[in-house]
């Protein structure tokens, strides 16, 4: 069921259930191609949280800053390609929540252990934001912060579990938000671990 949470963002709780495992296998696929990595931030800090990419363009950090880029700087190789399940799953749902014609161009995916977290941040790196992030989340349930255009905004608390789909566009787009530390726990469809992919527009 759709749920709005803000102007322009909708949750779609537990639209990928039924078809979550199958997202699953193809993560796995994704990253026996480009293993999940614990970035450096420019700042010099390890990310608790583990990255992979697919699609034309991937995002990474390392100590040039934040990019997106069509190769891994790790490993030197392309990103996997962007898997036709994963793309026609973001268009469908940006579509419900009112953004048609979304055509991601890089898939992020993001894997939690627990006490993993993302501080409050901005996504801004990509061209045009007038376009959504569709965001689906697997496994491990976490506590999602949606703050407000600035850093000291007060910010709400949204649960995130298994199979919510996220679409933030509009006034939402440039919302500040993060993920409180995981805690422990055992998911029958992903382990020890939560997923969270983010459907992209990188470059117009
Ligand atoms: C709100 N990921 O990768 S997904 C990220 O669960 C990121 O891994 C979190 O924030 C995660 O950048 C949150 C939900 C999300 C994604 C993008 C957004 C919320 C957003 C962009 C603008 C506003
Ligand atoms: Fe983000």
């Amino acid at each position: 069921w759709a749920e709005p949470l803000a102007e322009g963002a909708v949750i779609l709780r537990r639209r990928a259930r039924d078809e979550a495992a199958g997202l699953m296998t193809l993560v796995s696929e994704v990253s026996a191609q480009n293993p999940f990595h614990h970035r450096i931030t420019p700042g010099g800090h390890r990310m608790s949280v583990a990255m992979t990419n697919c699609g034309n363009f991937g995002w990474s950090t390392d100590a040039r800053g934040y990019q997106y880029s069509v190769q891994d700087s790790a490993t030197g190789k392309r990103w996997p390609p962007m898997p036709e399940r994963f793309r026609a799953l973001a268009a469908a749902c940006a579509a419900e929540a009112g953004f048609e014609h979304f055509q991601p161009d890089a898939c992020l995916i993001n894997r939690y252990e627990p006490g993993a977290k993302m501080s409050l941040h901005q996504d801004k790196d990509e061209e045009d934001l007038r376009q959504p992030i569709v965001s689906v989340s697997l496994g491990l349930p976490a506590v999602f912060q949606f703050g407000g255009f600035e850093r000291g905004d007060a910010a709400q608390r949204v649960l995130l579990e298994h199979g919510d789909i996220v679409v933030w566009g509009g006034p939402s787009r440039l919302r500040f938000h993060g993920i409180l530390p995981l805690k422990p726990g055992i998911h029958p469809a992903t382990g020890a671990f939560r997923y969270n992919l983010t459907f992209r527009r990188a470059f117009r």
